[in-house]
C-alpha cells in the first residue's frame, strides 16, 4: 500500500471537485482529485449549458474564467412557449442581472488543464474507490490504480462524487435524510453544428410535450426534447427530433431553425433529490452528491459551484484564521439555498411538461401558470430572480 498525505482529499473531478480544488490552491491548501472515470470520458460529458452570474463571478475569482468571456455569450433573458404563446423573460431588465451560455464540458476541460499545468495530482481511473475514517479527525481515501494500493490520508474529505457516488453511502442511515421526486419522462438531447435558431433560449410547452432550444455557441446548437423514460436514443433517428421539434416550439420558431446532423445523442432522467445533512465528521458532500434537480431550471452545475463557494470559504477560514464557524454552519447555509434552488427546478418542471397522470384541470392551470407570468411584471421578475441566481447567503 502506497500511503500519500495532503490537507483536503477531493472525491471527484467533475466542476464541484475541480473548483474547490483551484480555489483551495489559490490560497496555499493542498488536496488531491481522486475520480473513477478517465479523463477523456470526464471531458467528453456533455451536460450543463447556464451559469448564473454568480458562477461567473466565482469562476474570474478562481482565476478560470478567461476563456469563458472570450467564447461564452452573456444573454439578457430567455423565452417561455405555451402552445405557440410566447413570453420572454426579461432577466437583465428585471433583475439587473445577466446569465452567462458556456458549455459545462468546456468549464470542466478548463478546470483540468489548469489544476494539472499548477501541479494538482489528479488520480483518473481510480478503482474500489473507499473512504476511510470519514467522522475522525484524519479520514482516509483508499483506493487502486494500475494493480496498486493506495491510501490518502487527509484533515478533511471532500464527496465531489456525484449522484452515483460512493461519500454519500459513508453517512450512517440514522443519520443521513434523504428526499426524492422521479419524474415519469425523461430528457433527449443533441448536439448539431448549426446556428441556434434563436439568439436566446426557449422553455416550451406543448401539448405533445417539452422542448428546449439552447446552444453552445452561434454556430452549435443544443436541444432538447422530453420523452418517455422508456424510450432509447436508437429510437430518434435526427429527422424524427428535428419534427418532433418544430411541431413543439412552434412555426414561428421552426421556421428559422436549421436542421442537420446531431454528433451527440443522449437521454437523462429526471429527478429532485436532496440528501441531509451535507456534513459528517470531517466530509463534506458538495454538489450532485448532496442534492440533483430536474435541468429546466438550469440550477445543477450553480447549485454545485454554490456549494464549493461556501466549502472552500469555511476550509480557508479554518486553515488561515482557525476559525471553523463556516465549516460548522456548512451544511446549514447550504441547504437553505439548496431547497430554495429545489423548489424553482420543481415549479418550471411542473409548468412546462406534460405528466400522464395530469388532468384536465392541472393542464389548465399550467397555462393559468403561463399566463399569469406572461400578464405580472412581479410573477415575472421571481421568475427571472430564480434564474439568474439568489443571493448566496453566507
Ligand atoms: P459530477 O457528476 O459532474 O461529477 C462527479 C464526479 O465524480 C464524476 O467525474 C464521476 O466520475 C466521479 N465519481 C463518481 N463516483 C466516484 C467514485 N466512487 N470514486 C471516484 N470518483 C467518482 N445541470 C444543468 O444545470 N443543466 C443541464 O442541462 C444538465 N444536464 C445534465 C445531464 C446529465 C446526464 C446529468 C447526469 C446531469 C446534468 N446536469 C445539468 C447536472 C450536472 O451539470 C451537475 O449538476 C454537475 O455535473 C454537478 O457537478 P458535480 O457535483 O461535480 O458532479
Ligand atoms: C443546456 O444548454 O444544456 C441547458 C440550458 C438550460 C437548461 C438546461 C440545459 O435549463
Amino acid at each position: 500500500m502506497k500511503c500519500k498525505k495532503t490537507q483536503v482529499i477531493i472525491v471527484g473531478s467533475g466542476p464541484a471537485g475541480l473548483l474547490l480544488s483551484q480555489l483551495l490552491y489559490n490560497e496555499g491548501i493542498s488536496s488531491i482529485i481522486v475520480d473513477r472515470q478517465s479523463r477523456e470520458r470526464i471531458e467528453a460529458r456533455v451536460r450543463a449549458g447556464v451559469l448564473e452570474w454568480g458562477s461567473v463571478q466565482a469562476l474570474e475569482e478562481a482565476t478560470i474564467g478567461d476563456r469563458m468571456h472570450l467564447e461564452g455569450l452573456p444573454h439578457d433573458g430567455f423565452e417561455l412557449a405555451f402552445d405557440g404563446d410566447l413570453h420572454r423573460i426579461d432577466v437583465a431588465g428585471l433583475t439587473g442581472k445577466k446569465v452567462m451560455v458556456y458549455g459545462q464540458t468546456e468549464l470542466t476541460a478548463d478546470l483540468i488543464s489548469q489544476r494539472l499545468r499548477q501541479g494538482c495530482e489528479i488520480v483518473f481511473s481510480a478503482e474500489d474507490v473507499q473512504p476511510i475514517d470519514v467522522s475522525t479527525t484524519s479520514p482516509k481515501l483508499r483506493y487502486t490504480k494500475d494493480g496498486e494500493s493506495y491510501e490518502i490520508e487527509g484533515d478533511y474529505i471532500t464527496g465531489c462524487d456525484g449522484f452515483h457516488g460512493v461519500c454519500r453511502h459513508t453517512i450512517p442511515s440514522n443519520i443521513l435524510k434523504t428526499y426524492e421526486k422521479v419524474y415519469p419522462f425523461g430528457w433527449l438531447g443533441i448536439l448539431v453544428e448549426k446556428p441556434p435558431v434563436s439568439d436566446e433560449l426557449i422553455y416550451a410547452n406543448h401539448q405533445r410535450g417539452f422542448a428546449l432550444c439552447s446552444m453552445r455557441s452561434k454556430t452549435r446548437s443544443r436541444y432538447y426534447i422530453q420523452c418517455p423514460l422508456t424510450d432509447k436514443v436508437e429510437d430518434w433517428s435526427d429527422k424524427r427530433f428535428w419534427n418532433e421539434l418544430s411541431l413543439r416550439v412552434g412555426s414561428d420558431v421552426s421556421t428559422n431553425l436549421e436542421t442537420g446532423d446531431s454528433f451527440e445523442k443522449s437521454i437523462a432522467p429526471l429527478r429532485s433529490f436532496v440528501a441531509e445533512p451535507m456534513r459528517y465528521g470531517n466530509m463534506f458532500l458538495a454538489g450532485d452528491a448532496a442534492h440533483i434537480v430536474p435541468p429546466t431550471g438550469a440550477k445543477g452545475l450553480n447549485l454545485a459551484i454554490a456549494d464549493v463557494r461556501v466549502l472552500s470559504r469555511g476550509l480557508i477560514e479554518h486553515y488561515k484564521k482557525s476559525n471553523d464557524d463556516y465549516l460548522e454552519r456548512y451544511s446549514d447555509i447550504c441547504l437553505k439555498r439548496v431547497w430554495k434552488v429545489e423548489r424553482f427546478s420543481w415549479f418550471m418542471s411542473t409548468m412546462l411538461h406534460q405528466f400522464p397522470e395530469f388532468s384536465s384541470f392541472e393542464k389548465r392551470i399550467q397555462r393559468a401558470e403561463f399566463d399569469h407570468i406572461k400578464g405580472s411584471e412581479i410573477a415575472s421578475r421571481s421568475i427571472a430572480e430564480n434564474y439568474v441566481g439568489l443571493p448566496l447567503e453566507m
